[in-house]
């Protein structure tokens, strides 16, 4: 929301209320739409659109959830078997769902295996709200007594500073958790995930519950709040509010009521009334880019509008004087372009203002911020990715900036061999083989160095690893970034933010992803799917990396918690987890063959020793590959596309005529299967290749062009929004970045326009709000995210938030008051150094034509 948009809605808000007052309480009843949730103006209900996840489990995005008042306030409505679930309990399996028209009801069959227990939610507008109804067939089995709950959960954020009453009592929703727990005996604890435990007994033989803040039956959470007051009231049983917050810092707040036991049929009920606003319609939404815009290039404000609003017919133009005059430069028609997902969209394009100057845009009583229109605007945008986000993500180092210290040099104990047969959480696991030279859990030497913390979390990827380094190798070749506003000294585990060192940075972050993946390949022959934390009590460390682990050597003759200052008894060393997979270990190829690259000159010895690595390496795998080929299946495709990465990089690095046999043998069959993961690697050989080569190539670029030109009828933005589990911001960045490459080969078919779309996208034209999606960059940012220092509601400057996920069936969502939710608000590497890049060229691309 833009700044004033509060004062507006302020206002707003006050006729509303005094209109209410004045009028008959209204009823507004929910209907099931023709996209199976039910909805009312101010008020959408969903039963289970979204369902659990089997790989990273409670997501925060499944079963009952409440859209009040546009914004997404519950979740997790389901029998659950925690008072305060976390991410790792156990789920509910959704056996069957029928949505009926004829009864306006929304009836799920929900299934806990481990306890062969069955129940049915029954979903159905009820008076001005809707009910919820728990049935059995068979009674809670015992175990489950006094444990299965009907949970709802609420967002913390959304709460504080609002009230509650409970049958009259009233209470305030606690800003910080401050219980009550209670303690209890490990074996009471209902089995988390492939039996682990997201709990540290640290050699204390309990575990917590949260216990209710208050219990009642009729509960109203905000009553002061006409945008968040909502109602619960329990037809049978009793109503806990409980604070997750307790167990786990993403914890929510959770309204519960205990099913009744032996018993069967109805075994709990509720009536919901989340309060609606006669009349309701959401604040508009002005998308455009907080970092402004290059004199020459296109400049569209997306206007996202309510479904009951229409677009006024132009938006203002102002540019700021320095004595604070404002000018209107500008009265740009909004032009509707009709209904995307869930909104009406207007677009006002104002590329005709090309003055250097400061501007806001003004759309009705709405004003944005300011932001400038200038030559300089993509100069300086990637400056904190570079200088902050990335040391701070540098394992094995001690980072520093100024008075503070963001981590210890961490993992100094890494790393063991992976036990066989596991099935590992964060989505790593092992088969009946370690496929390395190394036994179940020892030690593999020489992995303390280099690496870089994957995202919010502290394991490192393989895959990701190999694609930041090939972006910074990218970075340094297409743009010789000469800045250096960071020390790093790895002989003292030192890095030092703000303080130059007289070295390139982008050289040094090559060298400390190379230092790491060289050590991989020198020990196991290949790279690993990463290196993971062995506990899950540790993986959801938050904090300072370097106590995620004890840093020192586990030494299994010792007791837990025994050390002698350099070895200890504690098995908290991360594990290696190394797949049979020829794709990941060609990415390693290629991450090392570009490093040699950029290295030579820099680091003469490691350079040289990258290249061999990755030429013995690929040598094994071509071989290997080549033998046990499955022509045709989807790993053997996946495979096929790494080597072409990897034969890339061996081909500008060597330029040796059996590499180049080989890239063009593995390229054009490619080209043609999956022509938009292939595009960006076809262009960048050329120059290793002859003319003919770009002859050849130039229809697939035709081809190519011609899905740009059909952007804009996909969504307003014209940019590939992803509708996975995952926000696509990394998408964007990969589809922009391959605009530029065309751009630059081919500059009569693919213009500079469709470069800087898709960072103006980045930065604020983009659905739900108009933040930027890069963490201090742009006049207003991602003020909180996913980094390692979430519990904090804070952000790493220069990080690149996934961004918009699109709920099924139609609600985008970027939260923008709570960070928990990884698969919007998570910074990831290469995500980080592919946005380096794009910002470079789209100057570049923009300055030069
Ligand atoms: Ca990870
Ligand atoms: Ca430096
Ligand atoms: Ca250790």
């Amino acid at each position: 929301m833009i700044r004033t948009a509060r004062l507006a809605r302020a206002l707003a808000f006050a006729v509303v209320t005094l209109r209410a007052a004045a009028a008959i309480a209204q009823t507004s009843t929910l209907t099931l739409n023709d996209k199976q949730y039910f909805e009312t103006r101010g008020l959408n209900v969903f039963v289970f659109t979204n369902q659990y996840n089997g790989m990273f489990f409670d997501e925060k995005t499944a079963g009952i959830e409440i859209i009040q008042h546009g914004v997404r306030i519950a979740t997790g409505g389901a029998v659950r078997l925690s008072p305060t679930p976390e991410q790792w309990d156990q789920i509910p399996k959704l056996v069957d769902r029928k949505v009926d028209p004829a009864t306006n009801t929304i009836t799920c069959t929900m299934r806990y295996e481990a306890f062969d227990f069955d129940s049915r939610l029954v979903v159905t507008p009820d008076g001005a709200g809707f009910k919820v109804t728990v049935f059995v067939d068979k009674p809670v089995p015992a175990d489950l007594e006094g444990r299965a709950g009907l949970n709802l959960e609420f967002v913390p954020a959304r709460y504080w500073e609002h009230s509650y009453l409970i049958d009259g009592k009233p209470g305030i929703f606690p800003r910080y958790p401050a219980g009550p727990t209670t303690s209890l005996p490990p074996e009471k604890k209902i089995r988390q995930f492939e039996g682990f435990s997201t709990f540290d007994l640290h050699g204390h033989p309990d575990y917590i519950e949260a216990q209710p803040l208050t219990s009642g039956t009729t509960l109203v959470m905000a009553p002061e709040d006409p945008e968040r007051r909502v109602a619960i009231h329990a037809l049978s049983g009793e109503l806990q509010l409980l604070d997750g917050r307790n167990l786990s810092q993403n914890g929510w707040y959770v309204v519960r009521t205990l099913l009744a036991t032996k018993t069967t049929g109805k075994v709990a009920e509720w009536h919901v009334e989340p309060h609606t606003i006669p009349n309701w319609t959401r604040t508009p939404v002005i998308g455009f880019s907080e970092v402004g815009y290059y004199p020459s290039q296109p400049k569209r404000a997306v206007i996202e509008l309510d479904a009951n609003d229409t677009a006024l017919a132009t938006a203002s133009i102002i540019q700021i004087r320095p004595d604070g005059t404002e000018v209107e430069t500008m009265k740009a028609p909004v032009q509707p372009w009709g209904k995307y997902l869930r909104y009406n969209y207007g677009v006002a394009d104002f590329s005709s203002v090309k003055e250097p100057g400061l501007y806001v845009i003004q759309y009705g009583t709405q004003r944005t911020g300011a932001f400038p229109i200038a030559a300089d605007v993509y100069e300086k945008v990637w400056y904190p990715t570079l200088d902050v986000w990335f040391p701070v993500q540098m394992d094995h180092m001690f980072v520093n900036e100024g008075y503070r210290v963001w981590h210890g040099a961490a993992h100094l104990d890494d790393a063991l061999q992976a036990p066989v047969n596991e099935q590992h959480f964060d989505a790593y696991h092992t088969g009946a083989t370690t496929n390395t030279p190394f036994k179940p859990l020892e030690r593999i030497p020489g992995l303390a160095v280099g690496g870089w913390f994957d995202a919010g979390d502290f394991d490192i990827q393989g895959v990701s690893h190999s694609g930041t380094i090939m972006s910074f190798v990218a970075i340094w070749e297409a743009f010789h970034p000469q800045h250096d506003q960071t020390l790093i000294d790895q002989q003292l585990r030192f890095v030092d933010i703000h303080r130059p060192d007289g070295k390139p940075d982008v050289l040094q972050q090559i060298e400390h992803g190379a230092l790491q993946i060289a050590a991989q390949f020198r020990a196991m022959g290949r790279l690993s799917r990463g290196i993971v934390d062995s506990h899950l009590d540790t993986y959801h460390h938050l904090g300072d990396a370097s106590t995620q682990t004890d840093n020192k050597i586990y030494d299994p003759s010792m007791k837990p918690y025994q050390t002698d200052g350099i070895h200890s008894g504690t098995p908290d060393d991360r594990w290696v987890f190394v797949e049979d997979s020829p794709a990941t270990s060609y990415l390693g190829m290629g991450a090392l063959a570009a490093a040699s690259r950029a290295l030579r000159g820099f680091n003469d010895p490691l350079a040289t020793e990258c290249l061999s690595l990755a030429k013995k390496a690929y040598a094994g795998e071509h071989a290997r590959a080549s033998a046990a080929a499955q022509p045709n299946s989807p790993e053997q495709g996946f495979a096929r596309l790494a080597e072409l990465t990897a034969v890339l990089q061996l081909v500008l690095t060597t330029k040796e005529q059996p590499y180049i046999d080989r890239f063009n043998e593995l390229l054009w069959p490619a080209l043609d299967r999956a022509p938009a993961f292939t595009l960006q690697t076809a262009v960048r050989a050329m120059p290793a290749m002859d003319a003919a080569y770009a002859t050849k190539l130039r229809p697939y670029v035709e081809r190519y062009r011609a899905t740009l030109d059909g952007m804009f009828k996909q969504n307003p933005y014209g940019v590939p929004i992803a509708t996975g589990g995952w926000a696509g911001n990394g998408q964007v960045i990969g589809w922009a970045t391959t605009n530029y490459y065309l751009h630059k080969a081919f500059p009569d078919l693919v213009g500079a326009d469709v470069v800087t779309r898709g960072l103006d996208y980045l930065f604020g034209t983009h659905p739900a709000h108009n933040y930027s999606f890069v963490s201090a960059v742009g006049n207003r940012s991602k003020h909180l995210a996913y980094g390692n220092n979430r519990a904090d509601f804070s952000f790493i400057a220069g990080g690149v938030v996934p961004g918009v996920l699109i709920l099924k069936p139609d609600y985008p969502e970027n939260m923008d008051d709570w960070p928990f939710l990884w698969g919007e608000n998570e910074y990831v590497i290469d995500t980080c150094a592919a946005y380096i890049f794009l910002a470079n060229a789209a100057q570049e691309a923009v300055s030069s034509r």
